[in-house]
């Protein structure tokens, strides 16, 4: 029980560096899956997410028991909303839109999700989310009906996160948004990263190998990458 977040934090305890690859069911065809998870396997991924901001009912099921024929990765579950929950995963980020001001997504949806989860056996791991500006209105902002954070403000930013630890979420997933042009800036990664005590995820518009490693540096316990590995299954042999 609760594995997986245990060895989130032994890998930071020993500074060892976390690559979460996105699958969203809403892009991944079924016929493709067993390909791109071979591709993950070979890489230096540690962990698999599925989610997306608009995936149909059911979709994130089959995706995972499709997954799971072809890796050994933990997948965890990274949910727009309550349907995407399924006990087929390994655990699930329950997260809570910290930097938005729609009740539907700090604390609804986790009513809805509720029950089932007590139903199932599932790590649950609460996550503060905390999304900033990408520079375009991803599709996060979009459904979630939240206006993200100027990444000028380090300081809200910083704050939102910390109080997230203080509420006792287990991570916190700074997070620019899918396909963001601008990515979380360094400068919010650090003061982040030097504010908490819990694990970091970095996530959003990294496109580069160059980026990944200045987020680490930056103090990502977890990067996350998404559109990238997407658009180019090569990605992580470059
Ligand atoms: C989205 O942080 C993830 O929630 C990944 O973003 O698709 O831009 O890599 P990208």
């Amino acid at each position: 029980m609760n594995s997986i977040y245990k060895d989130i934090l032994i890998a930071k305890k020993q500074q060892k560096r976390l690559l979460a690859v996105l699958l969203d069911p809403d892009k991944l065809l079924a016929k493709d899956v067993a390909k791109i998870v071979y591709k993950i396997n070979e890489s230096h991924a540690t962990h698999i997410f599925v989610g997306g901001s608009t995936v149909a009912n059911g979709e994130t099921e089959t995706l995972v028991v499709e997954i799971k024929k072809h890796t050994s990765l933990p997948v965890v579950l990274f949910p727009g909303n309550f349907n995407q929950v399924t006990y087929k995963a390994d655990a699930i980020l329950f997260l809570s839109l910290l930097s938005g001001r729609n009740p539907e997504y700090l604390i609804e949806q986790q009513i809805k999700a509720a029950p089932y989860l007590r139903e199932i056996n599932l790590e649950i791991i609460p996550t503060g989310y905390v999304l900033v500006n990408g520079g375009v209105e991803t599709a996060v902002q979009k459904v979630s009906r939240t206006v993200p954070i100027e990444q000028e403000n380090t300081e809200l930013i910083t704050n939102t996160a910390l109080a997230g630890e203080y509420l006792g979420k287990k991570l916190i997933y700074l997070e620019a948004g899918s396909g963001a042009i601008q990515t979380v800036r360094i400068k919010n990664i650090s003061s982040v990263a030097k504010a908490l005590s819990i694990p970091l995820i970095v996530g959003g518009g990294i496109r580069s190998q160059q980026q990944m490693q200045l987020a680490y540096d930056a103090g990502a316990d977890l990067v996350v990458i998404g559109t990238a590995f997407e658009n180019d299954s090569t990605f992580f042999e470059k």
